[in-house]
């Protein structure tokens, strides 16, 4: 492969997601490769690697792959408990970094993130909040953008997952999965969240022991927008993310139905995505091509690291709410100046 002109990669992470991402970026991305993987399994890092070609070297110690020969950017997609100190090591290099969900695990490592990409001066940091490139999410928010419909007053959303994975807890429901909800809510409403409180019906007996399963979430905003959503990652039967927005003069909806709708033997209907790498396939897409046309570009755009840190303030708020019951207001700090939308373009 002529990697010469090209933006070369390194991912970190090679699980699922990163293992994705490698295949996204060599075979869908043009103008980047993947030059480096790390992962603490050194075996999967040799498997991906090798699915890539000679020039992609594996790594078990992250530093290690940013060093590695042509790399340019970083894509983080190893698990959140790592990001932050990737993250920071990203930014002492001065590299471009794609962070998957979440940017920390918690609003205190954001900040300590936040306050390194201000002092390197120039933003650096997308976090991978792939809704926002989903083209339905983003018609909705042109529409609600373009004031048709007058005044947003509510979001229903439902999220739903066929099963949740052996390891899930319920305090995940909020950080995992309602954490796209807390991103897109923002994004879509161009408000801050002021409030969750947190709702649970007796759980699904199809829920694993212990799992509150499901849980309805209800934002507030600095708009006074109410946000409800349904979180249920063991409904059994496919993976649903749905939301209507209520406005003034109408409503808008989206998520009810995707690709080919059949009629036969007197019944009607579709497919729905067993998961979302096939739900937010063409996002996913979408997010990794535009990151990289903007990067070879030298910006920076998409979500910033203000908004990973508004999603991990809500969350924060958001498990507080679901341990005591009770409406639990959103603590954050003031927007600094370095994260206005004005500052998000990059020119070198
Ligand atoms: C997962 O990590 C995701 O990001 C999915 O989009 C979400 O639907 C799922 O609940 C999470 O576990």
């Amino acid at each position: 492969m002529n990697t010469e002109n090209s933006l070369g990669v390194a991912v970190l992470g090679t699980g699922r997601m990163g293992a994705d991402h490698v295949r996204r970026i060599e075979r869908l991305i043009s103008g980047a490769h993947v030059a480096a993987v790390a992962d603490v399994d050194e075996v999967r890092a040799k498997e991906v690697a090798g699915t890539v070609g000679p020039h992609c070297a594996a790594h078990t110690d992250p530093a290690a792959a940013m060093d590695a020969p042509g790399v340019g950017a970083v894509l983080i997609a190893s698990p959140g408990a790592a990001h932050e100190e990737q993250l920071l090591a990203a930014l002492e290099r001065d590299l471009p970094v794609l962070c998957e969900k979440p940017l920390t695990p918690d609003p205190q490592g954001a900040l300590r993130v936040m306050a390194a990409e201000e002092a390197l001066g120039h933003r650096r940091i997308q976090v991978g909040f792939m809704r926002r490139f989903d083209r339905e999410y983003r018609e909705l928010k042109r529409l609600l953008a373009s004031g048709t419909h007058g005044r947003p007053l509510m979001l229903h959303c439902r999220h739903r997952n066929t099963v949740s994975h052996p390891l899930f807890t319920t305090e995940m429901l909020i950080n995992d999965s309602v954490v796209h909800e807390m991103d897109a809510a923002r994004w879509l409403l161009e408000q801050e969240l002021t409030a969750v409180t947190v709702l649970r019906p007796t759980p699904s007996a199809a829920a694993p022991e212990g799992l509150g399963d499901p849980q309805l979430i209800i934002f507030e905003t600095s708009g006074g927008a109410l946000v409800d959503v349904e979180i249920f990652v063991n409904c059994g039967f496919g993976y649903q993310v749905q939301a209507e927005a209520v406005c003034e003069h109408g409503t808008a909806r989206i998520g009810d139905a995707h690709g080919l709708l059949a009629n036969t033997a007197g019944r009607w209907g579709g497919e729905i995505a067993d998961d979302f790498t096939g739900r937010f396939a063409d996002a996913y897409d979408h997010q990794v091509r535009e990151w990289v046309d903007a990067t070879r570009a030298g910006r920076v755009t998409g979500p910033s690291a203000w908004d990973g840190y508004a999603a991990a303030a809500g969350c924060a708020a958001g498990v507080a709410a679901q341990r005591s019951g009770q409406r639990t207001e959103v603590e954050m700090i003031e927007r600094p100046a370095f994260y206005s939308p004005v500052s998000y373009v990059r020119t070198n």
